[in-house]
């Protein structure tokens, strides 16, 4: 707790341009909390380098990442708003995690088995310890509640064992995390390949929809979006592709999905993907206005993520001395 309020934590890597993925399961649910949590939003540029990154379009990403927290509608004077790296506790309880977790937690982690084939020529100490991170990332706010999409439980499952366990060595010193992932978005398939998620970091450009992307993108992208040669508007298992793009414009509409099987009854993909484009489009495009006043104004985000930086330093030492005096280190 600070002050009568629980606390929030999230991250995002600035490692590719952030998809409709990343807004409707993450970013897009984090300004909820904004009035009666304490909220600490976080660019997790040290877990980005797990993959090797441009150096120049890191900086870019991480000013871009910030921008669009705000354009997505968190108020910096109501979120603390930071980047990883300027807060050097995040990586020193992150080495002192990695003490605490098992080599078979992190072996089990289908997070690093899928990187680590993506990436297969340089896989990592740090693509395997990526999950000792997000729990100091977590663990060193006292968090209460972890807003994710469905792909990051695994994660967070293991932040919560490492703290009861430290927990149960050392007394209580971890707050444990819970998680708070939407039901109805939790999980966005790609578009070229629906029963996988949609991920920034693939390749292929039509399997993403892009925040930033112009709206002439955005139909042309859920136009070629892949579905089934069934014609008909109905979510269903079997139809993944369908089904991923009524949960699209679910999330963008408002309306449920009963109404829009009736709303296409009989009509076929054409007119579906076409609305489906639509309202994404629209609804995107006052993020990405935002986002062009936001990014003309450099010198601001600096200053943003600086009292970010600031402020969640302040928390941070307050758990590490802590931490430093339970473990037996000389203060
Ligand atoms: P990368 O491809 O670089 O691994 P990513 O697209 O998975 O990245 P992250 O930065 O790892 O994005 O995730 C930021 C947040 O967005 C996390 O909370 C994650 O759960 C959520 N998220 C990412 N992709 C999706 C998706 N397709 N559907 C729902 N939530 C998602
Ligand atoms: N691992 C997350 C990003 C992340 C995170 C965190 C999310 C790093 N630290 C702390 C929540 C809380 C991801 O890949 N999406």
């Amino acid at each position: 707790m600070i002050g009568d309020k629980k606390i929030v934590f999230s991250g995002v890597q600035p490692s590719g341009n952030l998809t409709i993925g990343n807004y409707l399961g993450a970013i897009k649910n984090f300004s909820r909390f904004s009035e009666d949590y304490k909220t600490f939003y976080c660019v997790v540029d040290l877990h980005s380098i797990t993959v090797r990154q441009v150096p120049a379009e890191l900086r870019r990403r991480t000013y871009e990442t910030l921008a669009l927290y705000m354009a997505c509608g968190l108020d910096e004077k109501k979120n603390t708003l930071f980047v990883q790296s300027h807060v050097p506790a995040h990586a020193e309880l992150g080495w002192i995690l990695d003490c605490y977790t098992m080599f078979g937690e992190l072996s089990r982690m289908t997070q690093f088995k899928d990187k680590s084939q993506k990436h297969a020529e340089n896989i990592n100490a740090g693509l395997f310890t990526y999950p000792a991170l997000m729990a100091a990332d977590i663990l060193l706010y006292q968090t209460d509640l972890v807003p994710v999409g469905i792909d990051q439980k695994q994660h967070l499952e293991l932040a919560r064992d490492v703290a009861a366990r430290f927990n149960q060595i050392y007394g209580d010193t971890f707050t444990i995390p819970e998680g708070y992932i939407p039901t109805d978005t939790m999980k966005i398939a790609s578009l070229a390949e629906p029963t996988s998620k949609m991920s920034k970091s693939d390749p292929n450009p039509n399997a993403c929809v892009y925040i930033l992307d112009s709206k002439d993108d955005i139909m042309r992208k859920f136009k070629k979006a892949v579905t089934d040669s069934d014609a008909s508007v109905r979510y269903s298992e079997d139809k993944p592709g369908v089904s991923n793009l009524m949960t699209i414009y679910r999330a963008f509409t408002g309306k449920s999905l009963e109404e829009i099987e009736r709303e296409f009854d009989g009509r076929g993909y054409g007119d579906f993907k076409l609305a489906v484009g639509e309202a994404c489009a629209d609804g995107l495009a006052p993020v990405r206005e935002e986002f062009a006043r936001l990014m003309a104004d450099k010198a601001y985000l600096e200053q943003v993520m600086k009292n970010g930086a600031d402020e969640a330093a302040y928390y941070a030492r307050k758990t590490m001395s802590k931490v430093r005096r339970k473990i037996g280190f000389v203060n």
